[in-house]
């Protein structure tokens, strides 16, 4: 290893992310496999608008289809399986599914409404599913019948959706679905010249959507591929990278997730030379690293994307048949998320009448409350580089260090470990009130419970001293 790259892997340890795009290869670069559609990029991309989608840090998933119609449930039998793939659950034929749209017309939905409730539930973006599998898209496509244009309702929700969420400041990240179950030319595989050619007719189709969507909602400011894993998909790289360059051209700034690409040997997220392709890596999906384990990932931006009840992204009617996560279960993910340096997507499933359900509301106001006092632990944020405790989870934004503390020792202390050359100087509460701070060897402290205690998960900012020593060292190795 030469002296740069030891000085890399050393500040990696330290300082996290921040620095992690400087630790570039995995192999000599003469080990690696020659790749045309691999990826494009080495380590995390700098510019202003992946940052933003960094600091968001928080998003909401909007899963909303004609799969909300039926809610999980089909011909009088209630199926346990995610609602939105109720169709593939009841072996319900694709033009009798579609005939829902005859049913589409979601009186109560009022975009406005949604965007002040995103915005009360502090959430910097919001990811709305454009087309879902099921084929039928919220915009009017002039590429397919299945749209929002074609039913009772007729109007343009995702445009409504676009505009009210931008009106209250916050992103719009398209979800979209390659796969596409109305598409008489989509293919799981290609086994033939015939399926070869249904397949090229069905590139060009999902070229055509996309192009229509980068060109009527020129805000949007991510894409986000599902439905890829298909053999169909990962035969034909090249088409992955290709559309990811199309949008990059169409919309300078974008982002485009991992779940997108393949590479030539249909190698998907992380190409074969074990480089990130796209902008972030998408695949944590109602999981997460672990936080000792899993320090990887703090190597790469990623999000991650969590349901509410075990697996339901749509509507499902019934939520008592999986466990529902409680409020504070699904703060700690947003924490936990933040603390690697990843991003949080918590999924809501709206009603077929364009409500959102009670349990929903809920979430989003306890969230909302807990962001609105303790936002400066999340937006902004990274990984902190520090051991984690048994209390919980550190964040950093530059010289500050939040404590986010779960699980309140009896003992009051809540200990402490700096990685070396860092001194606690000052902990304060988000309110401005200090707290003690003892140090109790090197590099250990007890910093002191609140004197009330906050019967919630709470937050102390640690200030801290760094000697000048690896950070700046690092600095002067690399200029
Ligand atoms: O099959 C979909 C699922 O319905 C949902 O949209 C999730 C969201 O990440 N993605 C797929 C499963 O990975």
């Amino acid at each position: 290893m030469n002296k740069l790259l030891t000085t890399a892997v050393l500040a990696l340890g330290i300082f996290g992310s921040v620095y992690a795009q400087d630790a570039k290869r995995l192999l000599p670069a003469e080990q690696e496999v020659s790749l045309k559609y691999g990826a494009d990029r080495l380590g995390k991309r700098q510019d202003a608008d992946m940052k933003k989608f960094r600091d968001n840090r928080l998003g909401a998933f909007i899963h909303w289809g004609l799969y909300a119609i039926p809610g999980g449930e089909w011909n009088g039998k209630m199926y346990n399986g995610a609602a939105e793939w109720l169709k593939a659950w009841a072996k319900v034929p694709a033009d009798e599914w579609l005939t829902l749209m005859d049913r589409w017309n979601p009186k109560k939905f009022d975009a406005k409404a949604w965007a002040k409730m995103a915005k009360k539930m502090g959430v910097k973006y919001v990811k709305i599913t454009t087309k879902h599998h099921e084929g039928f898209c919220l915009w009017p496509s002039k590429y397919t019948q299945y749209t929002v244009a074609q039913t009772p309702y007729k109007k343009d929700i995702l445009g409504e959706l676009v505009k009210a969420y931008n009106d209250e400041g916050i992103d719009v990240h398209f979800y979209f679905s390659v796969m596409d179950w109305s598409h008489p030319d989509y293919r799981y595989d290609i086994k033939s010249p015939e399926d070869e050619v249904a397949f090229a007719r069905f590139l060009e189709f999902t070229d055509n959507q996309l192009k229509e969507l980068a060109t009527r909602y020129p805000t949007v400011k991510d894409f986000w591929f599902d439905g890829t894993w298909d053999a169909s998909i990962k035969k034909n790289g090249w088409w992955t990278a290709h559309v990811e360059q199309m949008l990059k051209e169409m919309l300078p700034g974008v982002t485009i997730n991992s779940r997108l690409r393949a590479d030539d040997n249909g190698k998907r997220h992380f190409d074969s030379n074990g480089h990130l392709m796209g902008d972030y890596e998408s695949g944590y999906e109602r999981r997460l690293p672990d936080p000792v384990k899993d320090l990887k990932v703090t190597r790469w931006d990623w999000e991650a994307c969590m349901t509410v009840p075990e697996n339901q992204w749509g509507y499902h009617k019934d939520w008592s048949l999986s466990y529902v996560k409680t409020p504070l279960e699904v703060l700690e993910r947003i924490v936990h998320a933040v603390s690697m340096g990843g991003n949080m997507v918590v999924n809501f499933g709206p009603q077929p009448d364009g409500d959102f359900r009670p349990e929903e509301k809920e979430l989003a106001d306890a969230i909302g409350k807990w962001m609105k006092e303790n936002g400066a632990c999340i937006y902004g944020c990274d990984y902190a580089g520090w051991d984690k405790q048994a209390w919980g989870y550190y964040t950093r934004k530059e010289k500050d260090v939040y404590m986010i503390v779960f699980n309140q020792p009896y003992s009051g202390h809540l200990m402490v470990k700096t990685p070396k050359g860092i001194k606690i100087t000052k902990a304060v509460l988000l309110n401005g009130k200090e707290v003690g701070v003892e140090e109790t060897a090197r590099n250990e402290y007890n910093v002191d419970m609140p004197a009330k205690n906050p019967g919630a998960p709470f937050v102390i900012k640690l200030q801290v001293e760094e000697e000048k020593s690896t950070t700046d060292k690092y600095r002067e190795a690399l200029t």
